[in-house]
């Protein structure tokens, strides 16, 4: 059994309501054990500005999937949300990342752990240091508390915790 972090957001539609719809089905895979939400945050937008405010969250999971296969199952996940992603770094119904998989440094086609640029994202640093502020990201050699620290207030702005996933529905 592995442990894997996963980031989710969403800019489009009904975004609490797609982030609900994703952690249920992750609940309901016979691979995945355990999974725990951060709250959700309202965040705005990094690289393309012009659109809507995320919803973004972190789960934490433990899974029997290697790493490759994790990928294919937040894919289908995506696609059963009715993904949409108008264009790139451009909105998106639902968008599933593996940021961490145990300890390991993978470099595959399509998949690349942990998540390029996560220690720029406070809408990553800031649900994912709720579940693993201790956790020391591979390649960095730096705890995820530590890289939050040493984002850029303006960055650290950015972000806003809504509550938990009922919670966030009322605001
Ligand atoms: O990398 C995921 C998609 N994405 C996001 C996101 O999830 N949240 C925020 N705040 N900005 C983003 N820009 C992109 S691309």
């Amino acid at each position: 059994m592995k442990y894997a972090y996963i980031a989710l957001g969403s800019n489009i539609g009904d975004k609490a309501a797609h982030l609900r719809a994703a952690v249920a089905h992750l609940r309901a895979l016979p691979s995945v054990h355990d999974v725990q939400a951060s709250s959700i945050y309202e965040t705005v937008p990094v690289g393309y500005l012009n659109q809507d405010l995320f919803y973004n969250m972190v789960v934490a999971i433990q899974t029997t999937d290697a790493a490759d296969v994790l990928l294919g199952r937040l894919q289908e996940i995506e696609q059963l949300e009715g993904r949409k992603r108008l264009f790139k770094n451009g909105p998106r119904t639902l968008d599933l990342d593996i940021l961490l998989y145990a300890e390991e440094q993978i470099d595959l086609e399509g998949l690349t752990v942990p998540h390029p640029r996560m220690q720029e994202r406070a809408f990553v640093l800031a649900p994912l240091r709720e579940l693993a502020a201790e956790q020391i990201v591979p390649g960095l050699g730096q705890s995820v508390e530590q890289l939050y620290e040493q984002l850029p207030e303006s960055e650290r702005n950015g972000v806003r915790q809504l509550g938990g996933l009922l919670e966030a529905e009322e605001q």
